[in-house]
């Protein structure tokens, strides 16, 4: 079986802030590196440019209300495959069926609800490389990174 050691975006979301400490040890203990962090709030557009896949989608009003009512917590992960195995540890969309399903998953552990559903994940490597410009741009801009843990470090 082939590995590679991969970059993927991860967001804890407003209703699990105040699980940060549990599901920032959580990844630790799943063998990821955090290389950067950042807590930031997102304003509607920000939300929207970010979600640009769901647009017209029936939950897409919810998502976007959701996802800028409080504080989300974004971070690059450095792993072994790490875009489907950050999918796999966060677990199934619906809460759910993630505590049926996969329950050690953080989904299954500190998610309420398919909107509030604790943590994202991105799905392929274009959205990977997509969603960390977005919130660690590689060249200035006000959410330009100051400091970030170098690749010899994981
Ligand atoms: O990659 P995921 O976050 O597991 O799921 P996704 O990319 O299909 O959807 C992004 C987010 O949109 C998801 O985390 C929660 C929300 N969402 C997706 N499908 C539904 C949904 N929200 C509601 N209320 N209903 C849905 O069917």
């Amino acid at each position: 079986l082939s590995t590679k050691k991969e970059k993927t975006l991860g967001l804890i979301k407003p209703d699990a802030i105040n699980k940060m400490g549990q599901i920032l040890d959580h990844i630790y203990r799943n063998g990821f590196m955090i290389t950067k962090l950042k807590m930031c709030q997102l304003d509607r557009n920000e939300a929207f440019e970010m979600y640009q896949e769901h647009r017209g989608k029936s939950f897409l009003n919810d998502l976007l209300g959701y996802v800028t009512s409080g504080p989300v917590l974004a971070f690059e992960i450095v792993g072994e495959n790490a875009i489907e195995n950050w999918r796999k540890t966060i677990g199934p969309t619906d809460p759910a069926i993630a505590r049926s399903e996969a329950p050690k998953s953080i989904r299954a552990q500190y998610g309420t609800d398919k909107t509030k559903n604790a943590c994202h994940g991105s799905d392929s490597p274009a959205s990977s490389a997509r969603e960390l410009e977005f919130f660690f741009p590689s060249t200035g801009g006000k959410r330009r990174n100051t400091a970030q843990l170098s690749d010899s470090t994981c």
